[in-house]
């Protein structure tokens, strides 16, 4: 009677540890391939994404997208001219204020794009950065 209960007792150890386990299992993997929130949304097939630049930043300066998307970027300012320089995706563009300004892109390899201010602006237009990440 006793034996049998020790059996149940171990039984039910092992199996609890297992799940335990499993759980911590997930935990990590699901820790490990984390993803980021993609920036805009997706308009007829492309993916817009508004960006104000101002004195002195981008907002969002992390722009997030997915491999194999197109990708529409309209730029607008807050206060004075400025302008998004992305050499590694072929973005050039400056925008003044009051108006938009559209640059499109393929996003076709994974990777961290940085982007800056291609428009002097002031004394901190050199920490005018930010970064294109393809996921
Ligand atoms: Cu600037």
């Amino acid at each position: 009677m006793n034996l049998k209960i020790i059996i149940v007792l171990l039984l039910s150890t092992i199996l609890l540890s297992a799940c335990y386990h499993n759980e911590v299992d997930a935990k990590k993997e699901s820790s490990g391939t984390e993803t980021l929130q993609l920036s805009g949304n997706v308009i007829d097939g492309v993916r817009v994404v508004e960006v104000e630049a101002y004195k002195f930043g981008f907002s969002p300066e992390n722009i997030v997208v997915q491999q194999g998307e197109k990708v529409k970027i309209v730029l607008t300012t807050r206060d004075v001219t400025h302008g998004i320089l992305a050499s590694d995706l072929n973005i050039n563009m400056k925008v003044v204020p009051g108006q938009k300004s559209i640059a499109e892109f393929f996003a076709d390899s994974k990777g961290n794009f940085p982007f800056r201010c291609n428009v002097y602006c002031g004394s901190g237009h050199s920490k005018m950065k930010g970064l294109i990440i393809v996921e």
